[in-house]
């Protein structure tokens, strides 16, 4: 054997490194031109720092997202949001920390501060923050009762402070902002007691033309150990390494001795890539990265990931909690894999943790504890022993060691446990069952590091074999276990994230997506779920709709996906208002500003729903689901002819297209229409139309001064350019309407003939009025004729018919059924009157005007006791809520004996 110099420099150096028992505590420096095995044995003595070494045992750390981004339903704030929106009802710190602890969890993190820079304690360095909000008029403090929250349950605490802030002003000023910063830092580490993580996260989307903060991370450590000495750093620090996704997904191959110099070091993207590094690497110090590497540091890794889609609350993820299956299986890939798992639980608006999440949380602890509480190998059960207290067995590569298990044992599942304080060693293992009084290779792996949970198919045995079949220098076992962990179904809830069948579609675009579904729907919400291939990940976007795939509106503009680089889970972004349209086009550029196109397997739509007692007319609930043309989906004989949705978009200065203000002397007795003032299209869709007091009396356009104003509408004249629909005969036309009750206040749906003879002559049919001096919970129904103005069917006086609701306030659809020998009435589901033609001596047709009937929708006005519906009191008024009546669509039906014109365009 040829015995080199280099041969014996290593020898010596080994014995004398083994015989001082030298060790480096986070972070060494090879020797220049090291090789490879003294690189190894000096890899096998970097050791973590006491604070990281109790980190590290904590195994289990729950992640709070809070703050500003919970009520507005975003994932990230872009700082312009108004601090009054950060209003909890009933936050209860005390209700997060006790089901956490009942979690099993023994440390949390709170988003002290998000990206959208509002803060959640009562901070000096900005407003920006609780004390701008009417949350405890202003005097509250998250992070204080959170953490008094974990002082009481024994909790440790830790805060994540986002560097990126996107309000400060002077963000992007580097020595300004920086020492904004630390002043942030310094409060939360001087006046809530012992912090034990501090997390800084490395996001900053600010895209091309941002502002660039150069931030003083050297500047930042010092604050922190100088005020909390024991705690560590994470993501943008140098205790606590980002896992590298947010999936809940470690590394099988985990080494805590990594050569990836930590983000906050300078230079270190420099030195990362002169090695091939990069913080998603799937191997970050095994030999063949050593042999590259000048340096290591002991960075053990964190797996962030959160019990739903998001970080933050959005209650339609209520029903998409991660299954027990899929949670367990993030607990065996994170504290089995060498990581810690920090799992977020994020509070709801009311600022609880929601009772999905808390059920789950309670299930999966049970789950953990139930497997890890009988192990099956027998000499740990007897000795008790804590991991701390020392390696159970020393061995060089190569060594074996046998363990016996309890008396018919089924496993599926091995621990194993180095002494990490003497360093992480093992590179390569494997796991034997005795069967049949021959050992079977059950498993294989590498690393083990702090903690390696090994899952295979159950075996029933009585005995274990685990060989260490590589390590640096000799590895020191420190736990050996077995178990059996019970498989699990997954109940997770399918991802239901589109409702209109892709079949449908017809969609083109080279370089954005323009969808055509071939009819109209009226849509809530779209989805985007990135197939993350070679189209890259949209992160900017633009929707825009349309009903006739030429004249476009603006759905978002310039949207964002936040943080869907890192979490590529499908995003919903819930339109503000309900959008008609049969085409969609949507314009994405990826964080880097690059044009992305969106494929159609990547999108999705949600049809806006159906509200409350529309079942009572639509089992199935059901109109904005049938296209024109087709069959009614209760009333048989009526095919959908056309609807007006009162689409927001569509609005003209906020008042609906296809109605034209209807003056007229009657209607102004007492109030002067102006429904620019009175009225508006909704972004729900709804046509809301309302009455106000006017201190200074107005011009009724009648030569009168009035004391109020109020809304009035009727659709447009047949042929004018506005025209929407005009009412005949062989029609059903329903009406979902609600009002409040306020006296002299006279909500009503009408129709009058076209033709202009003074009234009655051109006939009146009455759908809803309020004919009485009080209000009341009925409907009316009254049909007015040039020979027949007092009612049909009651005889003599005005009113008809009526029937008893039970709440005019809620939503009700109110219908008539228009046939050439009889008019039919009624609301929701049940008719109320009918008239037949001839009855009662009434010949007039009204309803057979050839030039057909206009629809009023009108708010009358009464300042007379004795008129209907008694005097109004504008006292009483709430001005945050002036009287009103609204319409959220109408729809109208024909049958197979209508021989108008066709459908005009649904267009609003
Ligand atoms: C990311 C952030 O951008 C997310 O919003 C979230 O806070 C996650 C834990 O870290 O970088």
């Amino acid at each position: 054997m040829k015995i080199t110099l280099t041969t014996i420099f290593l020898i010596l150096s080994y014995i004398s490194l083994f015989a001082q028992e030298e060790t480096y505590v986070k972070h060494l420096v090879f020797p220049k031109g090291a090789c490879i095995e003294q690189k190894a044995e000096m890899a096998a003595r970097l050791v973590p720092s006491p604070a990281q070494y109790a980190w590290q045992k904590l195994e289990l750390n729950a992640f709070i997202h809070f703050g500003i981004n919970t009520f507005t339903n975003r994932e990230w704030g872009d700082g312009t949001e108004d601090p009054a929106l950060f209003n909890p009802t009933d936050l209860d710190a005390r209700q997060w920390i006790r089901t956490l602890k009942a979690g099993g969890f023994k440390m949390v993190i709170l988003t002290a501060k998000h990206h959208d820079g509002f803060c959640l304690w009562q901070t000096k360095t900005t407003r920006h923050s609780v004390a701008s909000s009417p949350w405890k008029d202003g005097k509250g403090d998250v992070v204080r009762e959170v953490r008094d929250a974990c002082e009481e349950y024994g909790m440790k605490f830790g805060v994540y402070l986002s560097p990126w802030d996107r309000n400060a002003e002077c963000y992007g000023d580097s020595p300004a902002y920086n020492q904004f910063f630390i002043n942030q830092l310094t409060e939360l580490l001087t006046n809530y007691g012992e912090i034990d993580e501090v997390w800084f996260d490395g996001a900053c989307a600010e895209g091309p033309n941002g502002k660039r903060q150069v931030y003083d991370w050297d500047g930042f450590q010092k604050v922190i150990r100088e005020l909390q000495p024991n705690a560590v750093t994470a993501i943008m620090g140098d205790d606590v390494r980002w896992v590298g996704n947010e999936n809940g997904i470690g590394r099988e191959t985990e080494w805590s001795a990594t050569a990836l110099t930590p983000g906050i070091y300078p230079g270190a993207a420099e030195k990362n890539k002169k090695i091939g590094l990069y913080d998603k690497a799937s191997d970050l110090g095994s030999r063949k990265i050593l042999e590259r590497a000048c340096a290591l540091y002991w960075h053990p890794s964190e797996v962030d990931v959160s019990i739903r889609l998001g970080w933050f609350y959005h209650q339609t993820q209520d029903d998409k909690v991660k299954s027990l299956k899929h949670l367990s299986d993030i607990y065996f890939k994170s504290v089995g894999y060498n990581s810690s798992l920090l799992l977020n639980i994020p509070p709801d608006t009311r600022g609880m943790i929601h009772r999905n999440d808390s059920i789950r949380l309670a299930e999966l602890n049970a789950y953990i504890t139930k497997t890890f509480s009988e192990d099956f190998v027998e000499q740990d059960k007897s000795e008790k022993r804590e991991t701390d207290e020392g390696p159970i067995w020393t061995t060089e590569a190569g060594g074996s060691k046998e363990f016996k298990l309890a008396k018919d044992s089924r496993i599926n599942t091995v621990m194993l446990q180095e002494d990490i304080t003497r360093g992480q060693r093992v590179e390569a293992f494997s796991i034997d069952v005795l069967e049949d009084g021959r050992w079977k290779t059950v498993a294989e792996g590498t690393t083990i590091g702090y903690k390696r949970l090994v899952r295979f198919p159950a075996e029933e045995t009585s005995a274990l074999r685990v060989t260490i079949k590589g390590c640096r220098l000799s590895a020191n076992i420190s736990r050996v276990g077995a178990f059996y962990a019970m498989p699990l179904a997954d109940t997770a809830v399918p991802r239901n994230w589109n409702d209109i069948d892709r079949e449908q579609w017809s969609t083109k675009g080279k370089s954005f997506i323009t969808i055509d579904f071939g009819r109209l729907h009226t849509l809530r919400a779209f989805t985007y779920a990135p197939s993350c291939g070679k189209n890259g990940i949209a992160y900017r976007y633009n929707v825009e709709s349309s009903q006739d795939g030429k004249h476009w509106n603006s759905v978002i503009e310039d949207g964002e996906f936040c943080n869907i680089m890192h979490n590529p889970v499908p995003m919903t972004v819930t339109f503000d208002r309900k959008v008609a349209a049969r085409f969609i086009r949507i314009t994405a550029v990826s964080d880097k500003g690059k044009k992305v196109m969106i494929l159609p397997e990547e999108i999705g739509f949600t049809k806006a729903k159906a509200k409350d007692d529309e079942t009572l007319v639509y089992p199935n609930p059901a109109g904005e689901n049938v296209a024109r043309g087709e069959e009614h989906p209760t009333v048989k004989g009526w095919k959908l002819y056309t609807e007006h949705n009162f689409d927001y978009a569509s609005a003209v200065n906020g008042l609906p297209k296809g109605f034209v203000e209807h003056q007229g002397v009657a209607m102004s007795r007492t109030a002067r229409v102006d429904n620019r003032k009175c009225s508006e299209v909704t972004k729900d869709g709804i046509l809301k139309i309302w009455s106000c007091y006017e201190e200074t009396p107005v011009d009724n356009r009648f030569g009168k001064e009035v004391n109020f104003s109020h809304g009035c509408y009727r659709s447009a004249k047949p042929g004018s350019e506005e025209e929407w629909c005009n009412f005949t005969e062989n029609m059903r036309i329903e009406v979902r309407f609600r009002r409040s009750d306020t006296k002299g206040f006279n909500n009503a749906l009408w129709f009058m003939g076209n033709n202009s003879r003074p009234w009655p002559a051109n006939g009146e049919i009455d759908l809803l009025e309020n004919p009485k001096k009080k209000i009341n919970q009925k409907a009316h129904f009254t049909l007015h004729s040039e020979n027949h103005y007092a009612g049909v069917m009651g005889g003599k006086g005005s009113v008809t018919s009526t029937i008893n609701l039970s709440d005019m306030t809620q939503w009700n659809i109110y219908w008539l059924e228009w046939y050439p020998d009889r008019i039919v009435g009624g609301v929701n589901g049940e008719a109320y009157f009918e008239h037949k033609k001839g009855a009662d001596g009434n010949l007039d047709w009204p309803w057979s005007d050839p030039e057909g009937f206009f629809m009023i929708i009108s708010t009358g006005i009464s300042d007379r006791e004795k008129a209907w519906p008694g005097k109004v009191d504008p006292s009483q008024w709430d001005p945050q809520d002036l009287p009103s009546m609204e319409v959220d669509w109408i729809r109208v039906w024909v049958n197979d004996s209508f021989s108008g014109s066709p459908a005009p365009d649904a267009k609003y």
